[in-house]
């Protein structure tokens, strides 16, 4: 036992030093001078030797699959589930996989949907399964992704134009809630009543299933690193709660209107710290 022998040593050795400098001291005091040092060497050398012993291993665990899109197109079509919803025959969509994702989009006046491509615990969480987010132990998730708005054009007016990373949360009722963190949006979606970007705020839209924040405006036709704490996210804008499931972390282009849009992705990975 090393430690406390030296934890003994130093403290007989100052007590000595003490005594020499405190003899005139009633024994009371010599006595409480002792108890303080005892106690002094004592907190110092215990609680280092076992934090030492009991710091927990943090390892971050990448959940997902094919996030830097090394697999063929194919596969790579499977993991990151690329679909539209809203759109009628009038709009072109598509989504291409080599070596990184892009999503083209083309939209009528008229029309509103969205074009989402990403990871879901269909097929691409490792697990196959949703991720429980209330658990005994802290959970945290991070989404790190890469994005090149390559081009995005709108018809000004009562457009509704953002570029997003989102994501879906199952709750025990079996409804889905939705997080997202906008980096690009059209004057107009900046606009929305529900958010408070006017006041200096970071909520674009707080809709009956989605909360929607600012995270970046990026520039045109320029990579930007994205790191997103998701649980953080999901947790300010919904309180997480017993039986809430992540489902699914993606992409997303969401339009009103007319508009061109050319979003490329890559190195989507998605971490989990246990
Ligand atoms: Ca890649």
């Amino acid at each position: 036992m090393p430690v406390l022998a030296t934890v003994q040593h130093k403290h007989v050795g100052e007590l000595k030093v003490r005594m020499c400098y405190t003899s005139f001291l009633p024994a009371f005091s010599l006595i409480l001078v002792a108890l303080l040092i005892n106690y002094t060497a004592s907190s110092q050398e215990f609680p280092t030797a076992s934090t030492e012993q009991a710091l927990p291993l943090h390892t971050f665990r990448t959940i997902n699959i094919d996030g830097d899109v090394s697999l063929d197109e194919a596969q790579s079509r499977i993991h990151w589930n690329p679909h539209a919803t809203g759109y009628s025959s009038l709009t072109t969509w598509s989504v291409t996989f080599r070596n990184e994702t892009e999503i083209f989009l083309e939209t009528v006046r008229g029309e509103a949907g969205h074009v989402a491509t990403g990871a879901w615990w269909t097929t691409s969480f490792g697990s196959e399964a949703k991720i429980p987010l209330y658990t005994t132990e802290p959970i945290e998730l991070t989404a790190t992704f890469r994005a090149n708005i390559a081009a995005i054009n709108y018809e000004p007016d009562k457009e509704w134009l953002r570029v997003a990373l989102a994501c879906a949360v199952q709750r025990d009722d079996q409804s889905v809630v939705y997080t997202e963190m906008d980096i690009w949006d059209s004057p107009n979606t900046l606009r929305h009543p529900t958010g408070n970007i006017h006041l200096g705020g970071n909520v674009v839209y707080r809709g009956y299933d989605v909360v929607e924040y600012k995270i970046d405006q990026a520039p045109i036709g320029k990579w930007e690193n994205y790191s997103i704490q998701l649980t953080r996210a999901i947790n300010s804008a919904w309180s997480i709660r017993p039986g809430d499931l992540l489902e699914s972390v993606y992409l997303v282009v969401e339009t009103i209107g007319s508009t061109t849009v050319t979003v490329k992705v890559d190195d989507l990975w998605i971490t989990r710290l246990a």
